[in-house]
């Protein structure tokens, strides 16, 4: 459905607190602003955490998500929704169940199962419950190396396994597949795919350690770019700009003592 052309475009992330700002909704909704969008959240879990560390989280239960979907889906609605870190099988199916029943359109999700550092975020049911249920009604999926082998259910090692894995996550149902975090020399690769063509995009390597919640900032873009209207091919290179600009944006940051943000209120500006 298209907005009113003076009424804002409404977009929704379904997503993690993160109390340090950088990843998970708090990156979403900076994104949805800096991108001139209207930005909703419905909270799956709070993270205690900052640059260095998570030092806790707190899972919200099934039935408070569902509330929270219920309220925002049954007034609002939105143009396109994002589904971030859920961490919970039963929670990735009440997710999967509301948005399947509101019929949403350009529902993308990043499958957040492995952190900047590598490190997993997940119990053991949760890859099954995003295959069987979320990955079927996604428009887009983009996972990075490490999600990409989880949902894959294979070796996803180097930019050479991408494509294989990116077949492969395709025959589990979303329209698009990403699949973000390649390197090649001094160049980032990310690999796009929609069943028929297997489709690069590059850009500098960007030496920095404040890359956390690079990975949120983008599907969050591109979903704000769907959400106004853009195709997917054309969504996905705008974001993929935006990302880049906000990564570059960061990289004199010294926030706190760890891995930090990326800079989505500098690009405020338009420089991206
Ligand atoms: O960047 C992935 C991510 C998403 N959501 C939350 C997170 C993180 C990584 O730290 O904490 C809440």
């Amino acid at each position: 459905m298209r907005q009113r052309q003076d009424q804002p475009t409404k977009v929704l992330t379904i997503a993690g607190s993160d109390s340090g700002g950088a990843a998970g909704l708090q990156a979403d909704i900076k994104t949805f602003v800096a991108l001139g969008v209207y930005g909703m959240s419905v909270v799956t879990a709070v993270t205690a955490q900052n640059s260095i560390q998570v030092a806790g989280v707190e899972a919200m239960t099934v039935e408070f998500v569902d509330l929270q979907l219920q309220a925002v889906l049954a007034d609002y609605g939105a143009a396109a929704v994002k589904t971030g870190f859920i961490g919970r099988a039963d929670l990735v199916k009440a997710i999967a169940t509301k948005l399947a029943a509101f019929r949403l359109p350009n529902v993308v999700v990043d499958p957040v199962l492995v952190n900047h550092r590598g490190a997993e975020m997940f119990s053991a049911d949760v890859v099954q419950a995003y295959v069987e249920q979320l990955l079927p009604l996604a428009a887009l999926v983009t996972p990075n190396l490490q999600e990409a082998a989880l949902l894959a259910g294979r070796r996803v090692e180097g930019t050479a396994d991408m494509a294989a894995a990116a077949r492969a996550i395709r025959a589990l149902g979303p329209q698009w597949v990403l699949v973000t975090g390649g390197r090649r020399e001094d160049e980032a690769v990310d690999l796009l795919f929609d069943g028929h063509e297997v489709n690069e995009l590059r850009a500098s390597w960007v030496r920095s350690e404040n890359t956390h919640g690079s990975g949120d900032t983008l599907s969050a873009a591109v979903t704000a770019f769907l959400a106004r209207g853009n195709g997917m091919e054309e969504a996905i290179r705008q974001a993929h700009r935006f990302t880049s600009a906000a990564i570059q944006g960061a990289t004199s940051w010294h926030l706190g003592r760890g891995h930090g943000p990326v800079n989505h209120w500098g690009l405020r500006a338009g420089n991206w």
